[in-house]
């Protein structure tokens, strides 16, 4: 570091802000050299700091190049204030004034993304988390809260379209060419909510007309030639309205709603008051050009960025420490959302799957760090897996307990209380625990403690008594700065099945009557023992429905018993994790059968298991295509002590290959029955079709022979559906197929006019498991269409590989490592936030074997070694450094 090792900031040296800002009035003069901001902030001593009389108003403010400064309409002479790299400080400041400050930047030169910049010639702002401090001189923290008005001054002929939050009130034009518009907000907003676009953008519009009877107008700005790209968008944005009016009574505020799409953005996009700024990735689809999985991750993403105007702009976070007060809570709401939308189970086991591979492996890492952190280097590390994932399922866990009644009521107190106010994770807990009557104070540990608890249950049956019971026990590993735990409140829900794969009504010790058939069980003690009466035979136990809490189980549920379930279980997500369980189980004796160098052999009990789950698939295909597909190598990574990735992959494979061969008449049955041409539609039904069939085509393909290859072609060749012409496109990709590379230059020839299918090029190739991945990787960083400041093509290429291609990453040679090390100093000096993003697989480094840790800390010696590193890598290598001893 140049300026020496960043210092971290902590969660108990909080202290409310020595004075507050209520209104902000800014001007901005666009230019193509330079930008003038112009700001008039009406500032007071903030009462709850009796002891700020006296001291200076301190202001953030990076990047500034500051013109002139007055206060209450008068310079301040240069000797009244100090700027540094970081702030602008002002002495002997009244208890109530207003301050002027010019400043000037060069949007056009920002790379970071964060601030004012530009994309394909537009200006746009990305603010949150400290952003804002990089436009002009504010106190950049989100308890502070101001009305604000914004004034936009740009040449007309190239930014014709001029946003901010709010309302237009007034516009005009000059006649030099340039034009303005005038923006207020009514609504007050932590600064990090500020937005403003600039450029030259065409717009859909559609109304909605909320359940008081106002009318909204919606509308969606794209650049020229998108416009045939945002019906789905435009549905999802008014379906995700009517939902949050009808599940919690919550309807939108402003008489206008925009979104803008840009193609230059670090994440997926951003709730900004009533202007949204989103990744084209989460706007632009039609069939030909997005994939079933496009659309419903806009469906989602659309509706997150909507629902966040109660969940964190109406109701925001106090500090940064609280990030999944407005994260996890709105993640809940748009997995329910899309749980409504679409198929509830499915959509489970999709988050499930996500959550289990990417938070549980930061909680094994080295940033491992609890849904409330207690100290951050660069808080733009901390929009995690953890913050926004397990976020999410500590909310889920309070909606388990509560129940959805009990819920709802929290929810409508937490708005009574705390709408306009900035708060904290405790004070959603209060309004949760005050409204229902719950104790939630043993539960709070799920916000301060990090790690993944693991719990084990042993079972038993009493013929002679008649009784089955359960004895859960609890441990929380330790994580980096948390070596001892407590236990916590853990919500499990179980279920126990006769013999004939009914539900058994469910009866515990000391209870009159049965109460239900799924039960929910409070685990709070290091060890808990549940007994039920009454039970007429051996059960088989249904454990954890639903995933009702963010833990890994081990149970003693013989493999018998889990293939009953996956046959039984009324829960259909149980259903597919008995599935997953078995797999896992014998992927994982496959790959010590490997490491010891003994021959492979699939069971022919688990064929049959999984041929059964294959020959039912009509009955629910999108669930099917959820239930046949093996655990991923990043999961089997996980449930081993030492990762091997190599045996992971050969095992995993050799099971794909023999599913294949033993089951082929039917994989091919399934295949044909779905492959007709049905009209291209994105209900939950047709999507699973899909799904389906490019599963049993995959599993066709991983036998390469004459037949599923000439299908491959054929579905490739044939299809007018993204999802079914990527989907060969994958399976030919890792195939020594002759004509895989004509198809692949096929493809970027047809779609490179299309970016967003450029990407999905790249990714294929950086995730192909053949063995010149890397090579092909790195001639790709020189392709014309490879653009190392697009963050989309970074974490296609870059991401893909490194994130999406364990076997080829974790070559013994560490030449993956190398590879994404060197990427990883080109990034940081253009945009410290994805290059650290970037940096996810070091982090997990001692997860494992000697050699390949050996090889990652090499090359994260080599990263802080670097002079000028940005804080962002700088506190992700050093912390996994630190980690790795
Ligand atoms: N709140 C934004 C994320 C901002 C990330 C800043 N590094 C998107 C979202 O979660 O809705
Ligand atoms: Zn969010």
């Amino acid at each position: 570091m140049d300026k020496g090792t960043p210092k971290a900031i902590r969660l108990q040296d909080y202290r409310p802000p020595a004075h507050l800002i209520d209104t902000v009035d800014l001007q901005f003069e666009l230019g193509e050299e330079v930008t003038t901001v112009r700001s008039t902030l009406g500032i007071r001593r903030n009462p709850d700091r009796p002891d700020a009389a006296g001291l200076p108003l301190t202001l953030d403010g990076q990047r500034l190049d500051l013109v002139s400064v007055a206060l209450d309409g008068t310079p301040v002479a240069p000797d009244r204030y100090t700027v540094t790299a970081d702030h602008l400080t002002v002495d002997q400041v009244p208890e109530c004034f207003s301050l002027e400050t010019v400043v000037r930047i060069k949007p056009q030169e920002n790379t970071a993304l964060e601030g004012l910049y530009k994309s394909s010639g537009n200006f746009c702002t990305q603010c949150e988390a400290e952003g804002f401090r990089k436009i002009t001189y504010f106190i950049d923290r989100p308890d502070v809260m101001a009305r604000y008005a914004t004034t936009i001054t740009a040449e007309k002929a190239r930014y014709p379209v001029l946003l901010s939050n709010g309302n237009l009130v007034a516009s005009g034009e000059h006649e030099d060419g340039r034009h303005w518009a005038r923006w207020e907000d009514p609504f007050p907003k932590p600064c990090y909510l500020f937005a403003l676009v600039a450029g030259n953008l065409r717009h859909a519009e559609d109304h909605f007309r909320t359940f008081s009877g106002r009318e909204v107008t919606l509308r969606i700005y794209v650049e020229p030639g998108n416009e045939d790209k945002v019906d789905h968008a435009m549905r999802s944005l008014k379906k995700s309205m009517r939902w949050d009016e009808e599940v919690y009574g919550l309807e939108y505020d402003l008489d206008i709603f925009n979104i803008v799409a840009v193609g230059d953005f670090n994440m997926g996009a951003m709730e900004n008051k009533s202007l949204n700024v989103f990744n084209t990735k989460y706007i632009l689809a039609k069939p030909e050009t997005a994939t079933d999985n496009d659309f419903l991750g806009i469906e989602s993403v659309v509706a997150h960025e909507y629902f966040h105007n109660w969940t964190g702009n109406r109701v925001t976070c106090r500090d940064w420490f609280q990030l999944s007060l407005k994260e996890g809570l709105t993640v809940f709401r748009d997995q329910e959302f899309s749980s409504d939308m679409n198929s509830r189970a499915v959509k489970r086991i999709a988050d499930v799957q996500g959550l289990r591979t990417v938070q549980f492996q930061e909680d094994a890492g080295a940033m491992a760090h609890p849904v409330r952190p207690d100290s951050y280097v660069e808080i733009n590390n901390f929009y995690t897996p953890t913050v926004y994932n397990k976020g999410a399922e500590v909310i889920r866990m309070i909606h388990t307990l509560l129940g959805p009644e009990g819920f709802r009521k929290g929810m409508d107190l937490y708005f009574q209380r705390h709408d306009g106010q900035a708060v904290t994770c405790d004070d959603f807990v209060a309004a949760m625990a005050d409204a229902s009557g719950v104790d939630l104070s043993q539960f709070q540990l799920w916000y301060r403690q990090a790690g993944t608890p693991d719990l084990s249950v042993a079972t038993a049956y009493d013929e002679a008594a008649r009784t089955y019971r359960l004895t859960i026990r609890q441990t929380v590993p330790p994580t980096p700065g948390q070596p001892d735990k407590q236990p916590m409140h853990i919500p499990v829900v179980v279920g126990l099945l006769g013999p004939d794969g009914a539900d058994l009504p469910l009866r515990l010790t000391g209870e009159a009557a049965p109460a239900g058939t799924s039960r929910l069980l409070h685990v709070r003690k290091a060890e808990e023992v549940f007994e039920f009466v009454d039970v007429p035979a051996r059960p088989v136990p249904s454990i954890l429905r639903g995933f009702s809490a963010p833990v890994k189980v081990k149970a003693d549920v013989s493999d018998a018993d889990l293939t009953f379930l996956m046959a039984n279980d009324s829960d259909a997500f149980n259903r597919w994790e008995a599935g997953q369980i078995l797999g896992g189980r014998i992927l994982l004796g496959l790959v010590a059968d490997q490491q010891a160098g003994r021959l492979l052999d699939l069971p022919q009990s688990y064929v049959d298991a999984v041929g059964a789950v294959l020959r039912d698939a009509d009955a629910d295909p999108a669930f099917a295509a959820q239930a046949l597909v093996l655990p991923t190598e990043a999961y089997l990574g996980t449930q081993m002590d030492v990762v091997d990735p190599e045996a992971i992959h050969t095992v995993r494979e050799f099971a794909r290959k023999t599913l294949a061969a033993r089951l082929r008449p039917d994989w091919l049955a399934t295949y044909r029955r779905h492959a007709g041409n049905q009209s291209f539609s994105v209900e939950a039904d047709a999507i699973g079709r899909r799904a389906l069939k490019n599963l049993c085509l995959a599993y066709l393909m991983a036998l390469e022979d004459e037949e599923a290859l000439s299908l491959c072609l054929g579905q490739y060749h044939g299809a007018t559906a993204m999802t079914d012409v990527i989907a060969s496109l994958q399976f030919l990709s890792n195939s020594n197929a002759p004509q895989r590379d004509e198809v692949l230059a096929g493809f970027y020839e047809r779609w490179k006019g299309e970016p967003l299918v450029v990407d999905k090029w790249f990714g294929v190739q950086a995730m192909s498991y053949r063995p010149d991945a890397l090579e092909r990787v790195t001639e790709l960083l020189k392709h014309p269409a490879f653009e190392i400041r697009n963050p989309n093509k970074v974490y296609a290429l870059i991401g893909g590989f490194a994130n999406g291609n364990p076997v080829r990453f974790h070559d013994a040679t560490g030449s993956g490592y190398r590879f994404l090390a060197d990427q990883v100093l080109r990034l940081d000096p253009m945009n410290p936030q994805v290059a650290a993003r970037m940096m996810g697989p070091f982090s997990r480094l001692r997860r494992y074997d000697a050699a390949r840790q050996a090889l990652m800390k090499a090359q994260l010696e080599r990263i802080v070694a670097t002079p000028g590193l940005s804080p962002d890598v700088f506190e992700v290598a050093s912390k996994s450094l630190e980690a790795a001893g």
